[in-house]
């Protein structure tokens, strides 16, 4: 199994607030329920984008006699779409539409055998992004954004037990909180705050 530094796979959206970032152990906060939301999903689910969906159109952007980019249309409207953006013959990114707007984008950003980032958008905006930062073919890490497309919150799986054990709040300021669960009960226990100091 190949391996890699998370830090290289991670587009924009993750490396503006580093993943590695050290930790300044805080006070805890009053209140450090997990937040509710929606079951996470751990495994990235590649959606088919070929024959089985529509018609497809080959776009050959290196004359090389290979289609680098195949459109997909359903209904005479684009279905989806995937590129091969290194010209090493496998897609690298797979996007997919709907009513013309863009739905749901796949990325690999290392490796063709896998997806390692999945964002779902909505009306036009990424609203989720799931984050294979490992390399074991496992969601570890889920980015939301707000409806103006901003990052507002981060949940992570750092060990890979199948818990989210770390919340990411982010202040419209910039400022960042990081409320963790030591002890493996789901539960947060402490409030860090990133920073320069070890961890
Ligand atoms: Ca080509
Ligand atoms: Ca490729
Ligand atoms: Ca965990
Ligand atoms: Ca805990």
């Amino acid at each position: 199994m190949r391996f890699f530094h998370a830090r290289a796979i991670l587009p924009w959206a993750l490396l503006s607030v580093p993943l590695a970032a050290c930790f300044e152990p805080e006070v805890p906060a009053s209140t450090l329920t997990a937040p509710a939301g929606p079951t996470r999903h751990f495994r990235i689910e590649h959606e088919r984008c070929d024959d089985s969906v529509g018609e497809v159109r080959g776009v050959d952007l290196d004359g090389d006699g290979t289609a680098d980019v195949q459109e997909v249309a359903k209904d005479g409207a684009l279905a989806c779409r995937s590129s091969d953006l290194n010209l090493d013959g496998r897609p690298d990114v797979f996007e997919f539409f709907e009513g013309g707007m863009l739905r749901r984008r796949e990325t690999n950003l290392v490796d063709a055998a896998f997806i390692t980032v999945a964002e779902t958008f909505e009306s036009g905006r990424v609203a989720l992004a799931e984050y294979d930062t490992s390399g074991k073919r496992r969601i570890d890490t889920w980015d939301h954004f707000t409806a103006a497309g901003k990052l507002d919150a981060r949940e992570r799986d750092t060990d890979g037990d199948g818990k989210v054990d770390e919340w990411w709040s982010f202040s419209p300021d910039g400022e960042v909180t990081v409320r963790v669960d030591v002890n493996a009960d789901g539960e947060p226990d402490e409030v860090r705050r990133p920073g320069m100091g070890g961890r």
